[in-house]
């Protein structure tokens, strides 16, 4: 698989506010913030886009949800509300091609999405 910035991010060549991480996943702040929180959790496993996960990842899946929701206890939002969002392929606005999930919170959040 290629690199991306998030690889470079997990290989420590690139500096990120990496504010969880365990043996699977970690999260650190996006660089460029949507909300007053903004996180985005990833697998140490590089997959590209949501449609490349395959059975064998279910509990992988499931571990960046269960990161995401200590991540917002941690980050104090957990009770007011926070959204998470997988943006998959281009025509959705992934930029990296590394799976990732956004965790944004802090402020009232519009439905549906633009
Ligand atoms: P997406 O559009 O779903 O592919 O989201 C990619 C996010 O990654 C976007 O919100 C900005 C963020 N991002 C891009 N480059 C960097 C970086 O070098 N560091 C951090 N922390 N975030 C980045």
């Amino acid at each position: 698989m290629s690199e991306t910035i998030f690889s470079r991010i997990l290989s420590g060549d690139i500096p990120a506010d990496i504010i969880y991480e365990d043996a699977e996943v970690v999260a650190f702040r996006d660089v460029n913030p949507q909300a007053p929180v903004h996180v985005l959790v990833i697998p140490r496993k590089p997959i590209p886009t949501l449609n490349d996960a395959q059975p064998e990842d279910t509990e992988l899946l499931g571990r960046l949800f269960l990161a995401a929701a200590k991540v917002a206890a941690q980050e104090g939002i957990a009770e007011s509300g926070y959204r998470t969002v997988v943006n998959c392929n281009a025509g959705a606005g992934q930029t990296v091609f590394h799976l990732h999930l956004h965790v944004l919170g802090g402020r009232p959040l519009q439905w549906p999405p633009g």
